[in-house]
């Protein structure tokens, strides 16, 4: 029996049917969301094709070397998002600032922190990128331009969170909240739909024993860390191992697969990103949010990543995702340090 075709916007309208006194203005955000992510995916799918390689010489906030495919999408989402009058600011790590609504436009009470092409170093490699929200309530009053203030909410605070993998199927998945699930939607390019593809997700515990991290900075974590990754190898007198290593290099095609399969992934911090390199607001808090509504747990290796206040728009922290299982593994041997 074939299963009944249900598109983003039916899912959409579905839920909201959950929130009698709903005003439609958030499902609304979360349909020119979705419309953003098919712009996007249809130009990076041609990316091979058009020259919209290579690099625009400029740097990013972050200091990396910005792809035209990145400046692409970032201003794709501030277009299909600024005007519809959901929103009083928004974040991106494309900008080093807030980015305000324009005078012309009505002023919402909603605030969108995004990544709009993560892991952009792997486009002229043809490897699987992605976008990454999250959406958070403004806190200051309504009808004034969103501050620091309504930015800088921890991740227990969001309302949605969700991503976009462009991969050889673009999927975006996002959820509301533990109560309501983690959805997935693949694109059917044939006819320009996000369809159901995915419901109601749920991590695998028991894991797949899979463990995703870059051991080339092996040298530079703690002891800890070091013991840990031997714990999956199984080596050192640290265990039986039995675990495959995966990493994309891509956060988004990395957790997708944790998601899906089950797993651990980690970005730990080392002697040289001592506080982590991923970013608090738009990639770490988002991606905890789907992980934890889908029975994970999102940790930075001793407290929960949702419970961050950060102080920056830009902070970073160091990131342990997936089965509830292994982070909390993962946190012992931290905890333990060089002790057995
Ligand atoms: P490293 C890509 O540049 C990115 O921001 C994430 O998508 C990815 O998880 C991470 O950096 C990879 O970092 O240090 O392993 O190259």
């Amino acid at each position: 029996m074939r299963s009944k075709v249900v598109t983003i916007d039916r899912h959409i309208i579905d839920q909201e049917r959950n929130y009698p006194d709903a005003s439609g203005r958030f499902s609304a955000l979360l349909y020119d969301l979705a419309l953003a992510a098919k712009i996007i995916s249809r130009e990076v799918n041609m990316a091979g094709l058009i020259d919209i390689l290579g690099q625009t010489g400029e740097t990013n906030v972050q200091g990396e070397r910005v792809q035209k495919l990145d400046v692409f999408a970032q201003e794709v989402i501030v277009k299909a998002m600024d005007h519809a009058g959901h929103l009083c600011c928004m974040v991106s790590e494309e900008h080093g600032e807030i980015i305000p609504i324009p005078d012309r436009f009505d002023i919402g009470n909603y605030v969108l922190l995004f990544d709009p092409l993560d892991g952009s170093s792997n486009i002229n490699v043809n490897v699987s990128i992605g976008t990454i929200f999250s959406i958070h309530h403004r806190v200051t009053p309504k009808g004034g331009a969103g501050t620091l203030e309504d930015c800088l909410q921890p991740g227990y605070r969001q309302l949605a969170a969700g991503y976009v993998v462009y991969g050889s199927s673009t999927m975006l998945v996002y959820t509301t909240g533990a109560e309501r699930g983690v959805h997935g939607f693949t694109l059917d390019p044939s006819i320009g739909e996000f369809l159901l593809s995915h419901r109601d997700i749920r991590i695998p515990d028991p894991p797949a024993k899979v463990y995703s991290v870059n051991e080339a900075y092996y040298a530079r974590w703690s002891r800890g860390q070091q013991r840990l990754v031997d714990h999956f190898r199984g080596v050192n007198g640290e265990g039986q191992g039995g675990f495959k290593s995966r990493y994309i290099g891509s956060l988004v095609s990395d957790f997708h697969r944790t998601l899906l399969q089950g797993g651990i992934f980690m970005y730990p911090p080392d002697t040289k990103s001592p506080g982590g390199k991923l970013r608090v607001l738009y990639e770490a808090a988002p991606l905890a949010m789907i992980c934890e509504a889908a029975g994970g747990r999102a940790s930075d290796g001793s407290r929960n990543i949702l419970d961050i206040v950060p102080e920056g728009l830009h902070d970073r922290t160091p990131l342990f995702l997936g089965s509830a299982s292994l982070v909390d593994l993962a946190e012992e041997y931290l905890r333990n340090g060089s002790e057995g």
